[in-house]
């Protein structure tokens, strides 16, 4: 028999590339020699530290799948693994990087134009052009078809009026990507808004209690005047601004199980050094049972990611693989990341322990992007053939 590795149970390392290790090792060195060192004080002081974004640039974590303007061009299983390793240390950090690569870079190479690609890409590979995505309204989260966002058709260009909220990088971005519902046809489309146009503002949501050290806040638009060509030209519905999803929900899947890692580890760590009743506790048999849980849903959790980057990368992919492992892979790291803060008794209540950050973090991470039960509908829809939140 193979030795048991408890770090990669069911040998993950086995199904990657060597460029994917490299990849991987270099976005883990990265992440634990100069994102975790920064944790604490991030997460306490919740200020956005302008420096993280260029930092990941200079490695090629951003934007990583596109070819061509400064982008690394590597599979979709590097960039889950790069998420991975970004969460492990904090889901902000990678919600941070995924709104920048999923979530604009992505949407202005596939649905943009020459002229688009070629001013914002380079930019934004380097971390020095900030994007941000705004889709969700305050009254429209599950449900973005309904949203107020108009665009209207003005002489020479349109007129943009409406909000948006818990725009993750909302007041730091330099560009953003607005869905709004075009009066002339009723259709979404994407349109790029820049920093500093007239009507639009960017507030930022302060002490939330999940996500502290990345960004969010809403968007503003009363008026806003842009030229023709802010419209992305190849959107055509919200199915655009769902394709852009498909690639953030993917990566997050990936990352909520480094997170959930992070977890285990730290966890074990302390099993093995505190005693009571004159044993270590991981010696006692819930202990034990809590980390195997946690640490079998990471090995299936990872599988299933990299099954699904597989077919993403041959042209496989069927959208609801996505829901699939966003909506099991969120659940099981919320579910057992509370679980394993229980080994660390009233230490729990600490930041400096580091699993109540997780917890509080993965609430979010099983929200944003659609909602565990919103992606169970999903499944629902494609098993029974019935759509439960239609009107
Ligand atoms: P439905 O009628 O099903 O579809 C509308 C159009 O979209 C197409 N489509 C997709 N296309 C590509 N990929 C997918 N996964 C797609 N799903 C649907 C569909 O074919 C159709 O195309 P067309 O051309 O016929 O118009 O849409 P619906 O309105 O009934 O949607 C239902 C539902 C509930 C599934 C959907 O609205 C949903 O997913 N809601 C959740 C909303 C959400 O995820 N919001 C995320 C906001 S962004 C965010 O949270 C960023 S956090 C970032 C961070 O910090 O990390
Ligand atoms: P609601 O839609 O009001 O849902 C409330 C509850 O009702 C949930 O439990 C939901 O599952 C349930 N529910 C809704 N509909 C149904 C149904 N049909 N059947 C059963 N249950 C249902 N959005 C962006 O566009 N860009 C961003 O960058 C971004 N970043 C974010 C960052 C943070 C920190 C947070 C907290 C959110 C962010 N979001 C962003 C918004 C996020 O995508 C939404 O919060 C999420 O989609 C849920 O929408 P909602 O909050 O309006 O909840």
């Amino acid at each position: 028999f193979a030795k048991f590795n408890w770090e990669d149970p069911l040998n993950l390392e086995s199904l990657l590339t060597e460029e994917e290790i490299a990849i991987r090792d270099s976005a883990h060195q990265y992440c634990q020699e100069n994102l975790a060192p920064r944790v604490i004080k991030g997460w306490r002081t919740e200020e956005y530290d302008p420096t993280v974004l260029p930092e990941m640039g200079k490695l090629g974590l951003l934007g990583p799948t596109i070819k061509g303007y400064g982008c690394a061009g590597v599979s979709n299983v590097s960039y889950g693994l790069i998420a991975r390793e970004i969460e492990r240390v904090d889901s902000g950090y990678r919600s941070t990087s995924s709104v920048q690569s999923s979530l604009t870079m992505h949407p202005i190479n596939e649905f943009g134009s020459e002229e688009q690609k070629s001013r914002f890409l380079p930019g934004m590979a380097k971390g020095e052009i900030v994007g941000a995505f705004g889709l969700t309204e305050p009254n429209h989260g599950s449900d973005p078809a309904s949203m107020k966002t108009t665009a209207e058709d003005v002489d020479g260009g349109f007129i943009i009026n409406g909000s948006k909220t818990w725009i993750t990088n909302s007041p730091v971005a330099d560009v953003f990507v607005i869905w709004a519902k075009c009066k002339w046809d009723n259709k979404i489309r994407g349109f790029l808004l820049e920093k500093g146009m007239k009507g639009l503002t960017t507030p930022a949501i302060k002490n939330k209690v999940s996500l502290r050290v990345s960004l969010t806040g809403s968007v503003f638009m009363d008026n806003v005047r842009v030229s023709k060509d802010a419209l992305l030209p190849g959107t055509r519905s919200l199915g655009s601004a769902f394709s852009c999803l498909n690639s953030a929900r993917f990566g997050i899947s990936w990352g909520v199980m480094g997170a959930l890692e992070d977890c285990v580890h730290r966890a074990r760590e302390y099993a093995l050094e505190r005693h009571q009743f004159d044993r270590p506790i991981a010696s006692f048999q819930l202990i034990q049972k809590k980390l195997a849980d946690a640490q079998s849903e990471v090995a299936l959790g990872l599988l299933a990611s990299l099954q699904v980057g597989r077919l993403k990368d041959q042209g496989l992919l069927a959208p609801e693989m996505i829901n699939l492992v966003k909506k099991n892979n969120c659940g099981k790291a919320l579910q057992h990341a509370r679980s394993v803060l229980d080994i660390l008794g009233g230490n729990a209540a600490s930041d400096e322990y580091h699993i109540a950050r997780h917890a509080a973090n993965l609430q979010i991470a099983n929200t944003y992007e659609g909602t565990n039960d919103v992606h169970a509908l999903v499944l629902g829809k494609a098993i029974t053939g019935i759509a439960a939140f239609a009107n």
